[in-house]
């Protein structure tokens, strides 16, 4: 099984400010973790990070044929992008939103998700550890 896991804008920026919301470990770090769990789940994982929304549009509709499951953080695009939304619905595979924070508890202008309403399964504020969940979630669902 091959799952593509997406994070967006900003996420590059792990570990170097607010470490107070998003943690002290890198985004590197998060490629790690990553790897290392879809490993040990017999999965393979491709891991894409953009600040730009027409390229992570772009690589959601590679995903077809490519990959079998979508693991997406959209970061700041999660409350705005109707084209990420489409774009997943477009391509219509099985998929996970994850939020490093919880984003239920903080603004106002975070407590809409649209890329969430393409999303089967949601692991919110779990820090790294929801990308972990979701890979699992995933591959115990669809893998083989
Ligand atoms: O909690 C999450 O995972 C978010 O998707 C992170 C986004 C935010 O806009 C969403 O509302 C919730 C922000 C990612 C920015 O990441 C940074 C990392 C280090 C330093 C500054 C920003």
């Amino acid at each position: 099984m091959k799952i593509l896991v997406i994070n967006g804008p900003n996420l590059n920026m792990l570990g170097i400010r607010e470490p107070g919301i998003y943690g002290r470990s890198t985004y590197d770090d998060l490629c790690a973790l990553i790897r290392q769990k879809a490993g040990a789940l017999g999965v393979d994982v491709a891991l894409f990070q953009s600040n730009s929304e027409g390229d992570i549009v772009t690589r959601i509709q590679q995903a077809l044929g490519r990959e079998d499951a979508i693991v997406i953080n959209p970061a700041a695009y999660t409350h705005t992008s109707i084209a990420i939304l489409d774009a997943l619905k477009a391509v219509a595979l099985p998929a996970a939103e994850v939020h490093i924070s919880d984003i239920g508890k903080r603004e106002a202008f975070r407590q809409v998700s649209y890329a969430g309403l393409a999303c089967e399964a949601h692991f919110i504020g779990l820090g790294f550890d929801g990308y972990v969940k979701a890979v699992e979630y995933l591959a115990r669902k669809y893998g083989g």
